[in-house]
């Protein structure tokens, strides 16, 4: 039997992880769903705990990275592993099945990556331009036993991912997600403190784009002398 965890990193998502909770909880082949509050200043935690999963708290944020960082090394061994953000409107169990079965159909497929098609126009653009910061995604065994430390990318974590597994010629496939959506920080915040928060994570994009080869060339020249 397969055994696939789902890894959910959550930061003040109070009010909208339920819907997420709801469905994932429901997904009988899920073998073992981690929540990581990451230090949430609201209810984040206990509303998870509502549920049948384990909930991980960060005593403070230390960052998307940081989280998933702490959900791969709680949940230990399994043939998949699928990230999911705690702020997704609509998802459904064929969501999660969109992204395994690209990996389980082919095994130089070790990484899928979701893309949100035909929800909101604004999500729907800001996915394709920036389709790499999708947080869908599916990940094999194979890969996440190699993956470098993700703590320090923390928002640029997606983007830390995708290019490891490029630069270590993994396979990565995009699947369209159908009817699926998320909150925006803007709805979530307000829109001067969903502003002020989504300038941050474009920061720490765009520091995770300009050091990642520097900070990946010693751990690839160490993979391959060996
Ligand atoms: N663990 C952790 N998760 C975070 C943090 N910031 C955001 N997230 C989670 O990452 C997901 C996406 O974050 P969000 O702010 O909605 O980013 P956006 O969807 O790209 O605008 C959601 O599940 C958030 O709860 C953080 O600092 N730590
Ligand atoms: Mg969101």
């Amino acid at each position: 039997m397969e055994k696939i965890c789902a890894i959910i990193p959550a930061y003040n998502e109070e009010p909208r992880i339920s819907a997420v909770m709801d469905v994932v909880t429901e997904v009988q082949y899920l073998h073992k769903i981690i929540v990581v509050d990451d230090g949430s200043d609201d209810e984040t935690g206990k509303v998870a705990e509502r549920y049948p999963v384990q909930v991980i708290r960060h005593d403070k944020n230390l960052g998307k990275g940081a989280a998933l960082e702490t959900g791969l090394r709680e949940t230990g061994d399994a043939d998949y592993y699928l990230f999911l953000d705690a702020d997704l409107i609509n998802l459904r169990e064929e969501h999660l099945s969109t992204l395994l079965n690209p990996l389980r159909e082919n095994n130089k497929v070790s990484m899928s990556i979701g893309l949100f098609q035909g929800s909101q126009m604004h999500v729907h653009l800001a996915q394709n331009i920036f389709s790499i910061l999708n947080g869908q995604r599916a990940i094999s065994y194979e890969l996440a036993r190699k993956l470098p430390d993700l703590t320090w990318a923390r928002f640029g974590v997606e983007i830390l991912l995708t290019r490891y597994a490029q630069m270590i010629g993994e396979g990565i496939e995009w699947v369209p997600l159908y009817n699926i959506t998320h909150w925006t920080k803007e709805q979530k915040f307000g829109f001067v403190h969903g502003f002020q928060y989504r300038l941050q994570m474009y920061h720490e994009c765009l520091k995770c784009l300009a050091t990642y080869k520097r900070r990946l060339s010693p751990i690839l020249e160490s993979r391959e002398s060996k």
